[in-house]
């Protein structure tokens, strides 16, 4: 039975290998496209032409501006000739507006346009209907209002079927996903692989910078193209508009590894290496040459600047705050695989220890004497020790314990005394009327002068009191009313006002 399994196994393997070996991968510098130095002097592009509102600057070709009903394309002037290959381009799709249009496409088509097309014709992103072969479709603006835009797609055409705008080609594409392209802080890079009649279309959506970030937005089999063809990319815009960047574009024909033509293709990738490391030089000594004849020119300027050509200042901006993101995210990451190498090293730590004392009980035999004493000596102490300061923190404890509730004692004392002041206080504020000795004194006096003013008047002789001879002179019992009532009322008042005060000072 297990030499079954294994014999399958192997089949398995070798299943594997044989399939599952990598094409081999050629570049294709005459169908291929990248910055910097991308436009010469007399404004081409080595081994394309661009058409329609297209305008190649020196780190990309921007194939529209954000300008209304514009159209643009640029074109390979050789064609691919090979039944395997892999295009992959690098595209900035920005604008203001909450909504784009009209979109992107990059073609693999037996024909390609020419100065003498009518623009009128442009009609599919900026390039001809009709066409033959593979359009990579990345549509910003939904037509059909089904809230499915932007979205990217592959639509494959014999030459013979009109694109149907309408319905943004839902049923003609052989795939497609959803993935919101537009204003992305890195270019948005698609991939389309074309191998053994089988179709892969990769996305990176711009999100991050890694070259091999990429995840798979359709395939499709059985997909047969024209055995050659031109690659292009074309776009445009509608009554909304975007800027349509293509900032490079890699060409890459894909070989059988197991061919006998392998040999022969080494040979010719020297060459073709060789012949592109001398195209890149020559390129070098023209800028360099340039730059000695136009030191002030403003080309200088970008030279220093990476990819940044076609960036505003925003762009910039959030360019380096994703960098920066990046970068924490790599510095929390190296700091996650050393937290884990601390955790594995204090485990293995821990198992040592506790594998200490095991191995001394399952030894089973006694180990002589002093070897057993010690070891145990040296356990005991540590648990000792360990116990002294457990002990040494509780003691700690309880004496903390204990002068906290001797200060709850001594602030209980405290507040008894205060109370007992308050309220001595407010009694002798309460007996505020007998209180007043000196005022009583005072009091006392005056009516004693008040007294002995009314005997005096009462004493002198009454022959000298000339009464008047009408009944308006002051009687003697009226007088002595009179006293009464206001000695009465001051008596009262003065009640009253140390009751008063009695109250005020209880607030306090
Ligand atoms: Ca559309
Ligand atoms: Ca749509």
């Amino acid at each position: 039975m297990s030499t079954l399994f294994q014999l399958s196994l192997l089949f398995f393997c070798l299943v594997i290998s044989a399939f599952g070996q990598a094409p081999k991968r050629r570049f294709e510098y005459k169908l291929s496209f990248k910055g910097p130095h991308l436009v010469q002097r007399d404004n081409t592009v080595p081994f394309w032409e661009y058409f329609g509102d297209a305008l190649a600057g020196d780190e990309g070709i921007r194939i529209t501006p954000s300008l209304r009903s514009k159209k643009g394309s640029v074109w390979s002037k050789n064609k691919l000739e090979n039944n395997g290959w892999e295009i992959e381009a690098g595209l900035r799709i920005a604008g203001r507006g909450r909504i784009g249009a009209d979109g992107m496409a990059i073609w693999f088509t037996e024909n390609r346009a020419s100065a003498q097309d009518d623009p009128n014709t442009n009609v599919v992103f900026g390039a001809a209907d009709k066409w033959n072969g593979l359009g990579v479709f990345l549509d910003s603006f939904d037509n059909d209002g089904q809230h499915n835009n932007p979205y990217i797609m592959g639509v494959v055409n014999n030459g013979q079927v009109s694109y149907d705008h309408q319905s943004d080609g839902s049923n003609q594409h052989i795939g497609g996903c959803l993935r919101d392209f537009r204003n992305k802080p890195f270019p948005v890079r698609i991939k389309i692989e074309y191998y053994n009649n089988m179709l892969t279309v990769r996305v990176n959506n711009g999100l991050t910078n890694n070259a091999n970030d990429f995840e798979i937005c359709f395939t499709a089999m059985n997909v047969v193209l024209p055995a050659s063809g031109y690659v292009g990319i074309s776009a445009a815009t509608g009554g909304l508009a975007d800027d349509h960047d293509a900032l490079y574009l890699l060409t890459h024909t894909l070989h059988d590894p197991t061919a006998q033509t392998a040999q022969i293709s080494d040979a010719e990738r020297e060459k073709f290496e060789r012949e592109f490391k001398q195209y890149q030089e020559e390129l070098d000594r023209a800028k360099q040459q340039y730059q000695q004849e136009h030191p002030d020119d403003r080309m200088n300027q970008y030279d220093d600047e990476d990819g940044d050509w076609f960036q505003g200042q925003n762009e910039k901006e959030l360019r380096q705050i994703f960098d920066g993101q990046n970068m924490i995210h790599q510095a929390l990451r190296e700091m996650g695989r050393k937290v884990d190498e601390l955790v594995g090293r204090q485990e293995m730590v821990i198992s040592r220890l506790n594998s200490m004392p095991t191995g001394q009980q399952v030894g089973g035999q006694p180990p002589p004497p002093q070897v057993g004493q010690q070891q145990g000596g040296q356990i005991n102490m540590q648990a000792t020790i360990q116990r002294h300061e457990v002990d040494r923190v509780l003691n700690n404890q309880n004496s903390l314990l204990q002068q906290l509730g001797e200060l709850k004692y001594t602030i209980a004392d405290v507040q008894q005394k205060a109370m007992a002041i308050q309220s001595q206080g407010g009694q002798r504020a309460g007996g505020g009327a007998l209180q007043d000795p000196i005022a009583l004194h005072e009091f006392k006096d005056k009516m004693n002068n008040v007294a002995n003013d009314v005997r005096t008047l009462l004493n002198r002789p009454q022959g000298q009191v000339q009464c008047p001879s009408t009944g308006g002179c002051l009687s003697t019992t009226f007088f002595l009313i009179a006293l009464v009532v206001q000695f009465v009322l001051t008596i009262g008042y003065m009640v009253y006002r140390s009751n008063r005060d009695a109250q005020a000072k209880k607030f306090y």
